[in-house]
């Protein structure tokens, strides 16, 4: 045999969020390499460990090459291969069947974070007249979108391109997880050329170690952190008193509210040196542009949205907002996309007051988000109605979800489940029907940034895979609201396209086209609230039964027999739940891990590499993790990684018995967004017999 003929082909990485422009090699048609592509003026040749991990994806043995129908017990994992038209009949037919009999509201759609098709998912919803998608929305990124988007009406990104002089990140480990759709490069870069950088993080990430300064505060004290700040700012006068004046509404109330949070009482409850916070606020305040990056890390606990909010509100009072080398907020390009798409306007006013946890989270239901909690919620006491069927698109969420044994028993009470995924899960196990998905690798997508547009093209396809725009397309048309679709995928994204003149067959050649950026465009119009002014003291808030200004609510305090505070993070080799079983990410890396402090190790006599369960209730069992013993963290705190499961397992217990999940519940939620506290969890911890050296089970160990 000759050798094979070589092309490459241009697109966009999906194994984060992030959109590094990637250069896949092909040798006759087959993909034999993926690299990042140096031409990408965003990523410019960046490429990590997930990404090239990428062809994994294809070629794994695990992926799911056909729809299948249950013929076990719900969740014995027999099922049957059947062909693409009888899986969607079937699901059609019971999504039908809960509508007839419940109510277009009994049929909830589920999806994990944004794989840039979550707009059809809210258009099949909207189209069919259900109000309830489900997700982790109230925990990832729509605490600080809605914090933002009230205060000041829009959502704001760090401009690194603008060189600040300082940048704060605060519960974000940027550098690794490359959040909210923008890669890590630009900060890399703006560090090189000498930004300085502030870390809030209760763990000393290799993020914070670039640190100029990282407060490393007890997890789920943020809050109080970002009031001090407020604080000192307002007390010393480091604000920007024009902008003050000009664009901002409630200043007099927020000074009083914030007397309360001087130094010293803020530091005996983030365990931060006074001096370290006024240092911090000095270096943030007097800084001639700082932008400031809000992570995850802050969007996990019952205190989620006020962090965000004051944490909006420092932007405003020191000017930084609109800014160049600032928080920048970025008109969308105009295409029909994440707003456009999803035709709100398809569901009727009635049916969006259905919406499951409108009345308790107001502010998430504002974003057409319902929390899992809520659902699960629902689904066991019925009410307030009966939810019959849910077709989930790309979620894991009995290893995802809060509280892994509501949402199992909530799974299993459903007449009906669909999951689309590109491996069996232990979630995709519990259905009676499975829709093997296409991975990123093999679909057609526009992929809409803040500061760019770029065309994800397919490079290869799988036998028997499929987008989940297909299947929604496919499942729409079975439905009766194929007219609010289109004929084929095609149309579609020439339709979204439509708006920049451009097919997509155009647009694939053109790859990638930027965003203008501008600034202060509030100094014509003002900004897009209410009051056209930034809202410090929010009064529509107020109006909706909540407070006008952000509060603090202590976490919950350990005990003797809960002695550490828990937070979980997230990979840098993984994504969420995903990529356990590709040699590239996981061949290393087979369990998840535990970090805990040198002084707690010793005292519970625990190891480096040594099993530890870790555990909310003395009486009842707990997770299993191996232990990290690094002084990155606090002798009190102990970080567990996020999102893990077993795929080897079969049995769906033992598939999880390692999820960090299996032990947080929705008891504390976030009165705005329901988001509940998987960070800042009192829990205790203990050593384990290691099956792998000590044999036998997973007792715990005697000393404990
Ligand atoms: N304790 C704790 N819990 C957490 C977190 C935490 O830090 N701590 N993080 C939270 C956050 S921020 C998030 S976003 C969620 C994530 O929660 P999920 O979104 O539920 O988790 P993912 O792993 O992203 O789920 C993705 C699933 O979709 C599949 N998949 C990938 N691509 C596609 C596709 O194109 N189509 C389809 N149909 N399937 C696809 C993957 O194989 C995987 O099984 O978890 C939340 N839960
Ligand atoms: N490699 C990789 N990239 C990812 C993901 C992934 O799983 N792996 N997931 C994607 C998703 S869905 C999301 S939402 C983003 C998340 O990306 P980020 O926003 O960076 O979130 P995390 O890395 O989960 O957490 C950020 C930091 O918060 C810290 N933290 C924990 N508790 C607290 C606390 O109480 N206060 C403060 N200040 N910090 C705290 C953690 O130690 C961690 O270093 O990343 C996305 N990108
Ligand atoms: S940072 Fe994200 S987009 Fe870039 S190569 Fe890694 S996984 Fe792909
Ligand atoms: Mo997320």
């Amino acid at each position: 045999m000759g050798p094979g003929r070589t092309t490459t082909v241009k697109t966009v990485c999906r194994m984060c969020h992030g959109g590094c422009g990637a250069l896949v090699e092909l040798t006759d048609g087959v993909p034999t390499g993926i690299s990042g592509d140096p031409e990408n003026p965003t990523s410019h040749g960046y490429f990590c460990i997930k990404g090239k991990a990428s062809l994994d994806l294809v070629s794994s043995p695990d992926r799911l090459r056909n729809p299948l129908v249950r013929t076990g017990p719900r969740g014995s994992g027999s099922f049957r291969p059947v062909g693409w038209e009888e899986a969607l009949d079937q699901v059609a037919r019971n999504l039908r069947n809960s509508m007839e009999r419940f109510g277009p509201e009994s049929v909830v759609f589920g999806q994990g974070t944004d794989r840039n098709y979550q707009e059809w998912v809210f258009r099949l919803a909207n189209a069919l007249g259900t109000p309830n998608v489900v997700g982790p929305a109230h925990v990832c990124f729509y605490p600080r979108v809605m914090a933002s988007i009230l205060t000041y009406g829009g959502f704001t990104f760090c401009d690194y391109a603008g060189d600040p002089e300082v940048a704060l990140l605060w519960g974000s480990n940027k550098l690794n997880t490359h959040s909210d759709g923008v890669i890590g490069v630009g900060l890399m870069r703006a560090l090189e050329r000498g930004t300085r950088l502030v870390v809030v993080d209760p763990r000393r990430t290799r993020t914070a170690r670039r640190a100029d300064l990282h407060l490393q505060l007890r997890p789920g004290t943020d809050t109080a952190l970002a009031l001090g700040l407020v604080h000192l700012l307002i007390a010393n006068g480091w604000y920007d008193a024009g902008f003050v004046a000009r664009h901002t509404s409630g200043f007099d109330v927020l000074e009083r509210h914030v007397r309360a949070y001087d130094p010293r009482t803020v530091a005996g409850i983030t365990g931060l040196e006074p001096d370290l916070i006024e240092t911090a606020a000095r270096m943030y305040a007097q800084a001639s542009r700082a932008c400031i990056e809000a992570g995850t890390g802050l969007s996990q606990c019952d205190n989620a949205f006020d962090t965000h909010r004051t944490i909006a509100v420092l932007t405003a009072l020191t000017g930084n907002l609109d800014a160049p080398g600032g928080d920048v907020i970025w008109d969308p390009m105009p295409i029909e996309g994440r707003r456009g798409f999803p035709r709100t306007d398809l569901l009727s006013e009635e049916q969006a007051a259905k919406r499951i946890g409108g009345t308790a989270h107001k502010v998430l239901s504002m974003t057409g988000w319902v929390a899992p909690a809520d659902l699960q919620e629902a689904i066991l006491s019925e009410r307030p109605y009966r939810v019959s069927s849910m077709v989930v698109f790309g979620s894991n969420p009995l290893v995802s979800h809060e509280n892994a044994t509501a949402t199992r028993a909530a799974l299993a009470k459903l007449d009906f489940l669909a999951v689309a995924d590109m491996f069996m899960t232990p979630s995709a196990k519990l259905a009676d029907v499975v829709l093997p998905a296409s991975s990123w690798l093999e679909r057609d997508q526009i992929v809409e940034f803040n500061s760019y547009l770029a065309a994800r093209q397919r490079v290869t396809t799988v036998e028997g895979a499929r987008s989940d725009e297909e299947m929604i397309i496919g499942l729409a048309h079975r439905l009766g609201v194929g007219h609010h679709f289109y004929p084929s995928l095609e149309d579609a994204l020439d339709a979204k396209l439509s708006g920049i003149g451009l097919t997509w067959r155009q647009f694939k050649e053109v790859g990638h086209l930027p965003n203008t950026k501008q600034y202060r465009k509030y100094a014509d119009a003002g900004f897009r609230t209410r009051s056209g002014r930034v809202e410090l003291a929010h009064r529509g808030l107020e109006a909706m039964g909540y407070d006008a200004l952000p509060t603090f609510r202590p976490p919950p305090a350990t005990t003797d027999e809960l002695p550490f505070v828990m937070t979980s993070a997230h990979n840098l080799q993984f994504f969420n739940t995903e990529f356990r079983q590709l040699p590239t990410t996981a061949h290393r890396y087979r369990e998840p891990r535990v970090t805990l402090h040198p002084r707690a190790a010793e005292r519970l006599e625990v190891a480096d590499g040594d099993q530890v369960e870790i555990y909310r209730d003395p009486d009842r069992p707990g997770v299993v993790m191996r232990a990290q013993v690094s002084d990155a963290v606090a002798p009190d705190v102990i970080v567990a990684d996020a999102g893990w499961w077993y795929p080897d397992e079969d049995d769906i217990d033992a598939a999880t018995r390692s999820s960090i999940n299996r032990i947080t519940d929705s008891d504390r939620r976030d009165p705005y967004m329901g988001s509940s506290m998987l960070r800042g969890v009192p829990v205790g911890l203990c050593r384990v017999a290691d099956p792998q050296t000590e044999g036998g089970a997973h007792g715990r160990h005697p000393g404990h």
